[in-house]
């Protein structure tokens, strides 16, 4: 059976967001068994957890010994196992890669420094709020392409639901505070279209579940 790591709570900033849920996804998606292994931030630099996660992080899964991380790399593992999340045939499989590479090489770099950013406690000081315009710049421009290429499809690859859509629409979903998927309706569409999806909202409701149960009691 499948173990997933994931934490056990994180700060509401980051509820929903967590890496962990591309693998719940997947693993929902494929109707693959799994069981979930919560971790706390002490346990992150302990031998036992760099042994499956070099650098304290989540997820990593141990599948029947075989242990791997980075979420991208989990998830084209799983897709090899269900045509749930690729198709049969190589040249789709490879176009369903390149996606999930874009999704995670081009699309999620410049997010991740706005979430930085927007998570200092100084990140609208001056000089800041330059790089932060033009990190904003940045995103907007990848975000129309990747409109201008979805244009009238419902989905990145094949006309169906793949690994792609279910990594993009995770990229997507951390610019949740701005406006910036919002203001863009083929974006929007998209994901809500991925967010509906039965498996999402069983990785969804298990990750905010586990973080509602384990939930520091209030000052
Ligand atoms: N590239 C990695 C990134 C993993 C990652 O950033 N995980 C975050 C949670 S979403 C984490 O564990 N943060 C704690 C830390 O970096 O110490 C992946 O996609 O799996």
């Amino acid at each position: 059976m499948i173990r997933l790591s994931a934490f056990r709570w994180v700060p509401p900033f980051a509820q929903g967001l967590v890496r962990d849920l591309r693998v719940r996804w997947a693993l929902e998606e494929a109707a693959l068994p799994y069981e979930v292994m919560l971790i706390g931030f002490e346990d992150q630099k302990s031998d036992s957890y760099r042994k499956m996660q070099p650098f304290g992080q989540v997820p990593a899964i141990d599948d029947d010994g075989l242990v791997l991380f980075e979420s991208c790399a989990i998830v084209m593992h799983l897709g090899e196992r269900s045509q749930a999340l690729m198709p049969g045939d190589e040249p789709a499989r490879a176009r369903v890669r390149t996606w999930m590479l874009a999704a995670l090489n081009t699309i999620e770099p410049p997010i991740m420094m706005l979430n930085y950013i927007d998570m200092q406690p100084d990140g609208a000081r001056a000089g800041a709020r330059e790089v932060r315009d033009s990190i904003v710049a940045w995103i907007g421009m990848r975000l129309d392409n990747l409109a201008a290429f979805l244009g009238d499809r419902e989905h990145l690859v094949e006309g169906r639901f793949t690994a792609a859509d279910l990594l993009m629409t995770t990229v997507l979903r951390i610019l949740r505070t701005t406006d910036l998927v919002s203001q863009r309706p083929t974006l929007e569409a998209y994901k809500q279209r991925h967010e509906a999806r039965t498996a999402f909202q069983k990785a969804l409701g298990d990750q905010l579940a586990a973080f509602a149960k384990h939930a520091p009691p209030k000052q």
